[in-house]
């Protein structure tokens, strides 16, 4: 019965073949494999979902003025003020290791940071020093703000 399937395709190839001069293209299971795998891997490596601090003109400026994150999960400033604003790490002023600085960010603009090593981050605004705050990065996946 296989057998006899098995010829009949191949005679329909053939058809084909004759029909058009050419040989049909071929899709195997190559690609398929590789959109599987593909797909499994943007799941495994999955970003964590961006946590958001929006900066104000107000007390408590940044808001959440103390966050705690887990490693891996980005962390996204956003200015809907009018004004000029900066995400600038402590140690970048006192002249010891400075981990990260915006630079200015204008209105409707972010600033977006990825894979900060674990530790406590105080930062503040360059342009508005009372602008003040702290991103804890821990050793871990579960973000939580406070
Ligand atoms: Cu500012």
């Amino acid at each position: 019965m296989l057998l006899v399937a098995r010829m009949v395709m191949n005679d329909k190839r053939t058809m084909r073949k004759r029909a058009y001069g050419y040989r049909p293209l071929k899709i195997g299971r190559f690609p398929l494999l590789m959109v599987t795998l593909l797909w499994m891997s943007s799941i495994a490596t999955a970003a964590p979902s961006t946590l958001k601090i929006t900066i104000g003109t107000f007390s408590p400026y940044y808001s959440p003025k103390l966050v705690h994150i887990g490693t891996g999960t980005p962390i996204s400033w956003e200015n809907p003020t009018s004004g000029l604003h900066s995400i600038t790490h402590d140690g970048c002023k006192t002249g010891e290791r400075c981990a990260f600085d915006s630079g200015a960010i204008g209105p409707k603009g972010t600033f977006t940071l990825h894979h900060l090593p674990p530790g406590s981050y105080s930062y503040h605004c360059s342009l508005h020093p009372i602008m003040r705050g702290v991103l804890v990065v821990l050793d871990s996946a579960i973000p939580s703000e406070t």
